[in-house]
């Protein structure tokens, strides 16, 4: 795949009846301790991408692109996996390689799998044709970023099993599976879960899939949310342990952890504490660190700034697997843009914050020493009174879970689930005296027989996880609510120079605007609607409303849909300006210094834009060694050939940004003209800009070049000093 070309959706549904995946299990980041980039050490870094997208401020280092060392996670949930799929890369340019599949709701009490590409709500409809076309889709983008992907989703519900089983043939590498979940969010019976999740979790191990716990459900889900957090030591303790007894191995089992709190509390002071008491307690197992959701507001800038401090603490306790569904899980816009800008806030703190832990230490005395243990203790003492009260069950049933207490105190509002009651009550039967199922990957006991097979599966040739062709691959059962509809809807947009602004859906026309209007919140929303209908948009919706004052000003965020789209065949874009790189031209001009004249030329006083194009100040052209002789404003044409001519410099530049009566293009073809009069022309460059030209009227006028609004000096330098080689080498 050439990283100018689109992913081709219909390239990827093709043939995927007989698509194999790649790989089983996990994969870690290779950790390359040490690494050198652009003149800097990294100490907590990994094997660099081969193509990739790096911070925007790269520019100024090499455009390098650090990778750090633990696994970044995106997850992603627009309702349609072909969307989802172009997004997948976006984020892998990005650094992501943990993609999180988020399900459709309601997915959980379907008992069994279902087949097809039906859309979802909040997620996708996890079905084996959606599972293996992102699959394939993501061998491709892991071969064109150059790491590995994990793949991941949720083993949890009714089906859990099922889809387990799935997850095992079509190559998923990671899935949340926690039977507390089931009980306590989706009221799914509490030993119909257990058996459940078993059983998954031993297909899990087969597969040597990584799993995430459900833990951190508490914490969005509490009252308060560091009031759950002895409870949440216990949930993991129950999690890992049984999962441990399920078959799986300790390195594969990752805790689902949530600093619980979020400023203006005093996030520090208890999240770090938290951590560590979780790190003391779980260190053979894997941490993933998932932000603080439950305090998020609409505010970008405050969940980002959440996400930041919740990453210090990941630093500060090595997190595997560092999430980032900051800011639009928590906003509720999961967007493609939210993902990006999630992935390159993590990517950006953790590269800043590299090598913490060997400038600062975690003090284990005072503040730190009371609280860890406290909480330690607070989990101990939960724990043996669960064992009291007959156990987990007994414990659930007695509402012990989500109260707004914090252990031991308690308030009788926790979530209480009954033993016999629930979603799949008395569904779990005892298996016969001669149970034999010829199934690879099965919980317990597997009659006597097990004794004289590796797995039983061979007394058939192996089951589905050995022998694919046993697969059986359902392709579509809607025929109005699948992928080849949707597509068919979106032909204008397909591989064609159609576009319209998109936000989850190819072509959904969704765009956002930003406003400050001197009012109330209440009117400012009112009239944010009403100018969104003025602009011709429809659909509006305020997505965003922040105080300024209470009279003075309300700063508004309105999402509406536009109703047009834009034909990029139609558009005439200049030729694209080579910029070299800073050293590059510093070298040039050290071998061959060069001397420029400028001004802004006739009746122009608007010099901001040339002293900008000149400036070190402002990243002009002076910062490569050029020697610039600036006359000031208003110049006349005459005048600045004139001291062309004296001080022998190599280029003139001049700058207009008044055009009434093409009098900037006017003024240009005077300058060459005098140029040529003087008989400098051949030796002298000359360089036209301002905000009102267009490069190819300039060139036109006679002048070297024209440069338009938003010229960086870094692109006259380039143009200088490639001019001149050319000179050169005549
Ligand atoms: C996360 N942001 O963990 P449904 N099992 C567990 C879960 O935590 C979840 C599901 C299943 C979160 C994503 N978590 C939300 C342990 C969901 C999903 O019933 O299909 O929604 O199950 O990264």
């Amino acid at each position: 795949m050439k990283a100018s070309d689109k992913l081709n959706i219909r390239n990827i549904l093709k043939d995927l009846d007989i698509y194999v995946p790649r790989r089983h299990g996990w994969t870690w980041r290779k950790r390359v301790p040490n690494l050198e980039m652009g003149g800097h050490q990294y100490s907590d870094s990994s094997e660099p991408l081969t193509q990739s997208v790096p911070l925007p401020a790269a520019k100024y280092f090499g455009n390098i692109d650090p990778q750090p060392d633990s696994v970044i996670t995106t997850e992603i949930a627009s309702g349609r996996f072909e969307d989802d799929i172009r997004r997948m890369r976006m984020a892998a340019w990005h650094g992501a390689d943990h993609i999180m599949v988020i399900r459709t709701a309601g997915q959980s009490h379907f008992d069994g799998l279902i087949e097809g590409t039906p859309q979802g709500v909040g997620g996708v409809p996890i079905t084996r044709k959606q599972v293996r076309a992102q699959r394939k889709a993501l061998d491709l983008i892991e071969d064109e970023v150059g790491r590995p992907i994990n793949y991941h989703s949720y083993v949890s519900g009714v089906a859990g099993p099922d889809i387990a089983v799935m997850f095992a043939e079509e190559g998923v590498n990671g899935a949340h599976q926690d039977p507390q979940y089931n009980v306590l969010y989706r009221n799914i019976n509490m030993v119909r879960s257990f058996v459940d999740a078993a059983e998954s979790k031993c297909i899990m191990a087969w597969a040597d899939m990584l799993q995430i716990d459900g833990a951190h459900n508490a914490n969005a889900t509490a009252v308060i949310a560091e009031k759950v957090m002895p409870e949440l030591l216990v949930q993991h303790g129950i999690n890992c342990l049984f999962s441990v007894k399920s078959g799986m191995k300790k390195e594969n089992i990752a805790l689902s952890t949530v600093p619980p709190t979020a400023s203006p509390a005093p996030d520090l002071k208890i999240n770090l504490p938290y951590a560590v008491a979780l790190r003391d307690f779980f260190s053979e197992y894997k941490m993933r660190a998932q932000m603080n959701t439950k305090y998020m507001e609409s505010s970008t800038r405050e969940a980002t700034v959440t996400h930041v401090m919740n990453m210090l603490i990941s630093k500060l306790t090595s997190a595997d697997i560092q999430s980032t569904i900051t800011p639009d899980e928590g906003r509720n816009v999961p967007w493609h843009m939210y993902n990006v800008e999630a992935l390159d806030t993590a990517k950006q703190t953790l590269t800043a914050l590299d090598g913490l832990k060997e400038l600062v230490e975690v003090r284990s005395d005072g503040y730190m020493k009371k609280t860890v243990r406290e909480i330690k203790e607070r989990a101990i003492l939960f724990l043996e009174e669960l064992l009291e009260v007959g156990g987990y069950f007994e414990a659930v049933e007695q509402g012990f879970f989500i109260d707004s207490g914090i252990y031991p105190e308690r308030n009788g509002d926790g979530i209480s689930r009954k033993i016999n009651g629930g979603i799949g009550a008395g569904t779990v039967y005892p298996r016969d005296r001669d149970y034999f199922a010829p199934v690879t990957a099965h919980f317990g006991h597997n009659s006597k027989l097990y004794e004289y097979f590796n797995s039983p599966s061979e007394l058939i040739g192996g089951c589905t996880l050995e022998d694919r062709k046993k697969i059986i691959y359902i392709d579509e059962l809607d025929e109005n609510d699948n992928v080849n509809k949707r597509l068919q809807e979106k032909e204008e947009f397909l591989d064609s120079s159609i576009i319209k602004p998109e936000v989850e859906w190819l072509g959904d026309g969704i765009i956002v605007l930003d406003m400050t209007l001197p009012t109330s919140v209440r009117y400012a929303e009112a009239a944010a609607i009403k100018i969104a209908e003025k602009m011709n948009l429809e659909d509006p919706e305020v997505i965003h409303k922040e105080l300024l004052h209470p009279a003075e000003a309300t700063r508004i965020q309105v999402k509406a849909r536009v109703n047009f789209s834009v034909d990029l065949s139609e558009i005439k874009l200049p030729p694209v300006q080579i910029v070299l790189s800073d050293e590059e031209i510093k070298d040039f001009i050290k071998k061959h210094p060069l001397k420029i004249v400028a001004g802004t030329i006739g009746e122009d006083e608007h010099s901001v834009g040339l002293r900008e194009i000149i400036d070190i100040k402002h990243g002009g052209i002076e910062k490569y060694g050029i020697e610039c002789t600036y006359l000031g404003t208003s110049v006349p044409v005459n005048k600045i050939v004139d001291a062309a001519v004296e001080i022998e410099a190599d280029a003139i530049l001049i700058s207009t940004i008044i055009s009434h009566d093409e009098i900037h293009y006017k003024n240009m073809k005077k300058v060459h003209d005098y140029a040529v009069e003087r008989g400098i022309r051949e030796k002298v460059l000359i360089i036209a800009g301002g905000t009102q030209v267009v490069p190819e009227l300039a060139f036109a006028t006679g002048v070297d070049i024209g440069f338009g609004r938003g010229t960086k000096g870094s692109e006259v330098a380039s143009f200088l000093v490639r001019r001149k080689k050319e000179i050169l080498k005549q």
